[in-house]
């Protein structure tokens, strides 16, 4: 039987950091065994906020050089970066005219990327979920690996799908979304009620970024916001930045919550935030080392992605083609 679609696509906008590899990433990796995946780097997503053309370059191949070195299987399954792939903004134009206004309107992320945005909300930031829509329904994707912060523009994608499905027979499938019970969403550690971001201000130790030294991931651990009470208790009204930490320490170890609240028993702060900081460290300490030999050879970074763009076009042509006869566009 063939195996099962997933698709699912990292920004480069910004170093990547400890939440997008706990809530997405990892997962990524485990699907392969089972799934025949389609992974993306959606650079054209990325410049719906202003981007240093640069960095969001250099920000790529760090990007690629990292999903590879995690254990992304480049050569049976299909990696690639959006902008290369034209597909993904054809059919977004068409499912921009299959979608409402008022539903982008209610997107949360719309809300809160606007108002960190305010001198720049354009309307690709408004008709993001759109072409994240595109991206997914483009290849017949049965399953998005997501973290939870993305349930809503998967729940728009749906929409659109069945919505397009109902007026021109089966033209796409409907996507699941696959979200994971621990690590799902990784809290800043100087803000632990907003979670993680890359695009978060590098200068602050609110982000754990996945290519950081380990001594800076400690002293991030070490400083990161808890309260007063020093007990280790998984109590997220009450305690977030305990919370988080205790999320982090679990999805990472693969302890459970109880067990970890006992383990630190009396233990005090000072010694469970060193603890996650060196299970974190020892998680990534493989994956720096295999960056580190891979990263700084360009023309093999270069051939994956020419590689995967191919495999993603001939991947998407059959879909692209139904959707645009279903309009009505000339078939030729
Ligand atoms: N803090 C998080 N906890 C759990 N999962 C997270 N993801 C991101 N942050 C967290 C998941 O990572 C995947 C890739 O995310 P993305 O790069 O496409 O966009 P994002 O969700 O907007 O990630 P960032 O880091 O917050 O980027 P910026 O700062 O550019 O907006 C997604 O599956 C996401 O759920």
């Amino acid at each position: 039987m063939a195996q099962k679609i997933v698709f699912s696509g990292i920004q480069p906008s910004g170093s990547p950091q400890l939440g997008n590899y706990l809530g997405a990433l990892r997962n990524w990796v485990a699907l392969q065994e089972d799934y025949s995946c389609r992974y993306c780097i959606v650079d054209m997503h990325s410049i719906t906020v202003r981007q240093s053309p640069a960095a969001l370059e250099k920000n790529a191949r760090d990007l690629l050089a990292f999903l590879i070195s995690a254990g992304l299987d480049y050569k049976k399954h299909i990696l690639y970066a959006q902008s290369h792939v034209r597909a993904h903004a054809q059919l977004a134009w068409i499912l921009s005219c299959f979608t409402y206004m008022g539903e982008l309107s209610r997107m949360t992320q719309f809300k809160d990327k606007s108002q960190k945005h305010e001198d720049n909300i354009n309307a690709g930031l408004f008709t993001y979920p759109v072409l994240m829509a595109a991206d997914i329904l483009l290849f017949g994707t049965e399953l998005v690996p997501i973290g939870e912060d993305q349930t809503q523009h998967l729940e728009l994608s749906r929409t659109i799908a069945a919505r397009f499905n109902n007026l021109y027979g089966d033209v796409f499938k409907v996507p699941e979304a696959y979200i994971t019970r621990t690590g799902t969403r990784v809290m800043g550690l100087q803000e632990p009620t907003r979670k993680m971001s890359k695009s978060d201000d590098p200068a602050s130790a609110n982000v754990v970024y996945l290519l950081d030294e380990p001594k800076s991931i400690l002293n991030k651990f070490k400083r990161a916001v808890t309260d007063s009470d020093n007990t280790v208790r998984f109590a997220p009204e009450e305690k977030p930045g305990i919370s988080n930490l205790i999320n982090i320490y679990s999805a990472v170890t693969g302890k459970d919550f109880t067990d970890i609240e006992k383990e630190f028993e009396g233990a005090g702060y000072g010694k469970f935030k060193t603890a996650v900081a060196e299970a974190v460290i020892s998680e990534l300490e493989p994956i720096i080392k295999k960056y580190n030999e891979i990263r700084a050879d360009a023309a093999f970074l270069d051939d994956i992605l020419k590689e995967g763009a191919q495999k993603a076009d001939a991947a998407a042509e059959d879909i692209m083609r139904k959707a645009q006869k279903a309009v009505g566009f000339i078939s030729l």
